[in-house]
C-alpha cells in the first residue's frame, strides 16, 4: 500500500489520469521488492479540521471549580500517514491547546494535549493541569488532558483554540511548519449553582395492572437567566441497596419533568417496597441534590385459560412418522407479556411416574405450531412417536412463572395415549 503510494508520488507532476496509469503500472512492474526506484519521503499533510474524528470539550465551566474535567482530541490519519509516522517519516502530531479571553481574544493560558497513556506525570504544566492526562493508550493518536476552571479567575465567554504540530517530515525546516490552528470551540466560564427539585406528583403504590399513568417531578435551575437550563432528569429504581433499573424523565412544559408509565412498568420487579431516587443535572454537569420517593410495586402471577389439547393422543404405525398435537394456551399477566418468563407443563403417567424436561415448553415466537408471535396465545407441538408404551391416562399439569419468580395457578388436563390400531394394547 504505501509502497504504491511513494512510488506513484516519484513521478510527480502528472495529470490524474497519467498519475492513475503510472501507479497502477509501478504495482504491477517497476515496485516491488527488488525495486531500483529510491522511495521519495511523503510530503507533509495540512492540519486541517478533517483530521479530528472526535473532539471532547465541555462547553460550561463553573467558576472557582476544582473538578478536573477531560478534553480529548482524536486525530484520524489515513492509513499511509500512518504508517508514516509509525516508520519514522512523518514527524507525530503535537497537540497544544490556547485558552483566550473571546472578548478581548487575549490568551489566558495554554496547555498540551497527552498521548501518553496517561501513567506518566505530567511535568511543568499549568496548575489548573491535573497531573496525569487521562488518556488511554499511548500512541494512538487519541490527546488528552484534564484540566480544571481554573484557567481564569473570571467570568465570561472563552475559546478553547486546538494547534497541531507535526505530519511534516523530521528534516523540513520549512516556516510553514509552526503549528497550525486545527479547530476554535466556543465555552462559557460562570459562578453555577445546581438544579433544585422542589416537587413531585408521584405514586406511592403500584398495583399489578394499574392504569396507565404520568408522574411528574418539578426542577428548576438556579442559572436560567443567565442561559443555564436543566439538562437532563434520571431516576434510579432500588430496593434493598439494588438498583433495579434507571430510566429518564422527559422535559414538559417548565418546570415540569414527566414520565408516562403503564402496567408493564413493573415486569421484571418483584412485589416489594421501592425507592425512587431523583437527580437533575445541568449544562454545567453539576447535580441537584437527590430526591427521593418510596413507591410499591406489585408483581403477580400469570395466569393460564383457554387451553387447547386433545383429548386422546395416538401411537403411529411401527413405520410411520411421530404424530404432532398442537397445545396451546392463553396466558396473561398484569405485567405484560414482557414478565412471562416460561410456560410449561409436567406429566404423571399411568403408573404414577413423574416427568419434567426442558422440551416440556410452550412458545409465543410464531415459529413451528405457534401461529402468531406475541400475541399472548402459547404453543406447543406434542409428539407421540411409534415407541411409545404405556398406554393410557396422563395427567398433564401445565404453569407459567415470570421474571420475578411468581408461578401461575396450576392447569391440569388428562389425556389418553392409544396404542396403534392392531397393536399390543
Ligand atoms: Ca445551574
Ligand atoms: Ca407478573
Ligand atoms: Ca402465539
Amino acid at each position: 500500500m504505501s509502497a504504491t503510494h511513494t512510488c506513484a508520488r516519484a513521478r510527480r507532476p502528472a495529470s490524474p489520469v497519467l498519475f492513475a496509469a503510472l501507479a497502477l503500472a509501478f504495482v504491477v512492474a517497476g515496485c516491488d521488492d527488488t525495486g531500483s526506484v529510491d522511495p521519495e519521503p511523503p510530503g507533509a499533510v495540512p492540519i486541517e479540521e478533517s483530521l479530528i474524528d472526535t473532539l471532547l470539550v465541555p462547553r460550561f465551566w463553573v467558576l472557582d471549580s476544582g473538578e478536573f474535567r477531560s478534553l480529548r482530541l482524536d486525530v484520524e490519519l489515513s492509513g499511509s500517514t500512518r504508517e508514516a509516522v509509525l516508520d519514522g517519516e512523518l514527524v507525530p502530531p503535537a497537540v497544544t491547546v490556547e485558552i483566550m479571553d473571546t472578548v478581548d481574544a487575549d490568551t489566558v493560558a495554554s496547555f498540551v494535549l497527552h498521548d501518553d497513556g496517561g501513567a506518566v506525570p505530567i511535568d511543568d504544566a499549568p496548575g489548573f493541569v491535573a497531573e496525569t492526562s487521562g488518556d488511554l493508550v499511548p500512541g494512538d493518536f487519541s490527546y488528552s488532558a484534564r484540566i480544571h476552571s481554573g484557567f481564569t479567575d473570571a467570568e465570561g465567554p472563552y475559546t478553547f483554540a486546538f494547534f497541531v504540530e507535526g505530519l511534516h517530515p523530521p528534516d523540513s525546516t520549512m516556516p510553514m511548519l509552526a503549528p497550525a490552528l486545527l479547530v476554535k470551540i466556543e465555552v462559557t466560564v460562570s459562578a453555577n449553582e445546581p438544579p433544585v427539585i422542589s416537587g413531585a406528583q408521584l405514586p406511592d403504590s403500584l398495583h399489578s395492572g394499574f392504569d396507565t399513568q404520568q408522574w411528574t417531578v418539578e426542577v428548576s435551575d438556579p442559572n436560567e437567566s443567565s442561559g443555564d437550563r436543566v439538562r437532563q432528569v434520571t431516576v434510579a429504581l432500588a430496593a434493598g441497596g439494588v438498583t433495579y433499573r434507571d430510566f429518564l424523565f422527559a422535559a414538559g412544559e417548565p418546570p415540569s419533568w414527566n414520565f408516562t408509565a403503564d402496567s408493564t412498568f413493573a415486569a421484571g420487579l418483584a412485589t416489594d417496597d421501592y425507592t425512587m431516587t431523583f437527580t437533575a443535572t445541568d449544562e454545567f454537569e453539576q447535580s441537584s441534590d437527590p430526591f427521593e420517593a418510596a413507591v410499591w410495586i406489585e408483581n403477580l402471577a400469570p395466569a393460564l385459560s383457554n387451553l387447547t389439547a386433545p383429548d386422546t393422543v395416538e401411537q403411529p404405525g411401527p413405520d410411520d412418522p411421530a404424530n404432532v398435537y398442537a397445545f396451546t394456551v392463553a396466558v396473561a399477566d398484569g405485567q405484560g407479556q414482557g414478565d412471562i418468563e416460561r410456560v410449561y407443563y409436567t406429566v404423571l403417567d399411568p403408573n404414577g411416574n413423574f416427568t419434567e424436561s426442558d422440551e416440556f415448553v410452550f412458545r409465543d415466537d410464531g415459529e413451528d405450531v405457534d401461529e402468531t408471535a406475541g400475541d399472548g396465545v402459547w404453543s406447543h407441538a406434542f409428539q407421540v412417536d411409534a415407541g411409545v408404551s404405556n398406554f393410557g391416562t396422563y395427567t398433564f399439569t401445565f404453569y407459567a412463572d415470570d421474571h420475578a419468580g411468581n408461578t401461575s395457578a396450576p392447569t391440569e388436563k388428562e389425556i389418553y395415549l392409544r396404542a396403534h390400531a392392531g397393536g399390543n394394547e
